[in-house]
C-alpha cells in the first residue's frame, strides 16, 4: 500500500479566523485529513512579530485552538497543536536560516506589506518569518501544504531552501508543494474589496469572524461594498465586491458561481446581500456553539495540546536528527 501523504498547515492567533482563513485554508485541512497523515498548528511563535498583549494573546490561542476543533479538525484524524509546545520549530529555524539568502527574504511580499503596516515596529522576526514557516513545513517531511493564495510565496521559499539544502548535503530533506484552492484562495474584504480579507483588519466591518454572532454577520454583509451596477455577475475586475460576496456566497452554499448568478439574476443587491448572510450564518452556527462548548472546559481543551505536541514532538525527532547529522553536529548514540 502507498504511503499516506504528510500535510502541514498553520495559522496564527493574532485574532479569530474569518471566514477567508475557513474558506481559502481551514476548509480544506478537515478534509485532506481523511485521505493524508495531517499535522495542524496554532503558530504562536510567528503570532509576536507584532506587538500584543500577554493575556490576550494566550485567550486568542485558546480560543483558536477550540475553534480548529470546531471547524472539523478531530485528534483521531490529526495532529493538532501549538508550535511554542515543540521546540524543533524554533531549533529548524535557526539552522535553515543559515541556507536562506537575505536577499530572497527581502524580496517577500508579506514582509513589504506588514513592515508598511508597522513601521514603527520593524523587528528581525517580521523579516525572517518564511524562515520560520519553512521550518514548520521541512521539521516533519510534509508533501502538501494547504494554504491561501497569499501564502503561496513563503511555501515556494521553503521549497528553495530545501532544494539549496538538498544540493549541499544530498537527499535530506522533503520538497513540499503548495495546495491552494481553485475558488476561495483569496477571499477579500468586504470594504475594501480589492485587498484581501485580514483578520487583524482594524475595521471589524471589513471582514466576518467564525465566532461573529448572528446579528453582525446580517449587518456586515449589509454593509458591505459593492457597486452602481445594480446586477449580480462575476467580474472581479469591474466588479470586485459582488464578485467576492458570490465566491462567498457559493462556498458556503456549494452552489456554482453560474448557478448563483442565475439564482439572482434581476433581483438587485437587497435581496443578494441578505442570502449571503444567511448562507454564511448557516455556515458558522456549528461552529460557534462548538467552540463555545470546547472554551467550557480549559483543562480538557490544554490536556488535548499536550497530547498533539507530544505527538508532533515524536515524529520532528527523526526529521531533526537526520538534519542535524548532515550538517555535521555531533550527536548523542553518534
Ligand atoms: N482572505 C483570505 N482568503 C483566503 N485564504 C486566506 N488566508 C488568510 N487570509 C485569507 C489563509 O489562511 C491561513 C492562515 O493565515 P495566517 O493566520 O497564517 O495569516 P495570514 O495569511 O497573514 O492571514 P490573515 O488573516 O491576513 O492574518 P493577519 O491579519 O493576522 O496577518 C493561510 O493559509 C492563509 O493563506
Amino acid at each position: 500500500m502507498d504511503k499516506k501523504k504528510r500535510v502541514f498547515s498553520g495559522i496564527q492567533p493574532t485574532n479569530v479566523p474569518t471566514i477567508g482563513n475557513y474558506l481559502g485554508a481551514m476548509r480544506n485541512w478537515v478534509t485532506m485529513q481523511d485521505e493524508s497523515e495531517c499535522l495542524y498548528c496554532v503558530v504562536d511563535l510567528h503570532g509576536i512579530t507584532i506587538r500584543h498583549d500577554p493575556e490576550e494573546f494566550r485567550r486568542k490561542t485558546r480560543t483558536l485552538y477550540a475553534i480548529l476543533l470546531s471547524c472539523g479538525l478531530t485528534p483521531e484524524k490529526s495532529v493538532v497543536y501549538l508550535q511554542s509546545h515543540v521546540s524543533g520549530h524554533s531549533e529548524l529555524a535557526w539552522l535553515l536560516g543559515c541556507y536562506t539568502m537575505f536577499g530572497e527574504l527581502s524580496r517577500m511580499t508579506q514582509f513589504k506589506d506588514k513592515s508598511a503596516k508597522h513601521p514603527d515596529n520593524i523587528n528581525s522576526g517580521l523579516f525572517t518569518y518564511p524562515v520560520l514557516m519553512a521550518a514548520d513545513i521541512l521539521l516533519f517531511d510534509t508533501n502538501e501544504v494547504p494554504v491561501g493564495q497569499d501564502q503561496k510565496q513563503h511555501v515556494e521559499l521553503a521549497r528553495n531552501i530545501a532544494e539549496r539544502f538538498n544540493h549541499i548535503y544530498g537527499d535530506v530533506l522533503v520538497v513540499p508543494e503548495p495546495v491552494i484552492p481553485a475558488v476561495g484562495a483569496k477571499i477579500n474584504s468586504l470594504i475594501e474589496p480589492s485587498r484581501k480579507m485580514d483578520k487583524s483588519d482594524p475595521n471589524p466591518g471589513a471582514f466576518i469572524s467564525l465566532t461573529d454572532d448572528r446579528d453582525t454577520v446580517l449587518k456586515k454583509f449589509k454593509k458591505a461594498v459593492t457597486d452602481s451596477d445594480p446586477s449580480i455577475r462575476f467580474d472581479p475586475e469591474n466588479k470586485p465586491g459582488v464578485s467576492n460576496l458570490m465566491t462567498i456566497y457559493s462556498l458556503a452554499t456549494g452552489k456554482s458561481l453560474a448557478q448563483t448568478e442565475a439564482e439572482f439574476e434581476g433581483r438587485g443587491y437587497g435581496v443578494f446581500k441578505p442570502a449571503v448572510g444567511e448562507a454564511v450564518d448557516a455556515m458558522l452556527a456549528p461552529i460557534r456553539d462548538k467552540t463555545n462548548m470546547y472554551l467550557g472546559d480549559i483543562a480538557q481543551l490544554e490536556s488535548m495540546m499536550r497530547l498533539g505536541a507530544e505527538r508532533a514532538s515524536a515524529m520532528s525527532e527523526p526529521v531533526l536528527r537526520r538534519i542535524r547529522g548532515a550538517i555535521g553536529f555531533v550527536q548523542a548514540g553518534d
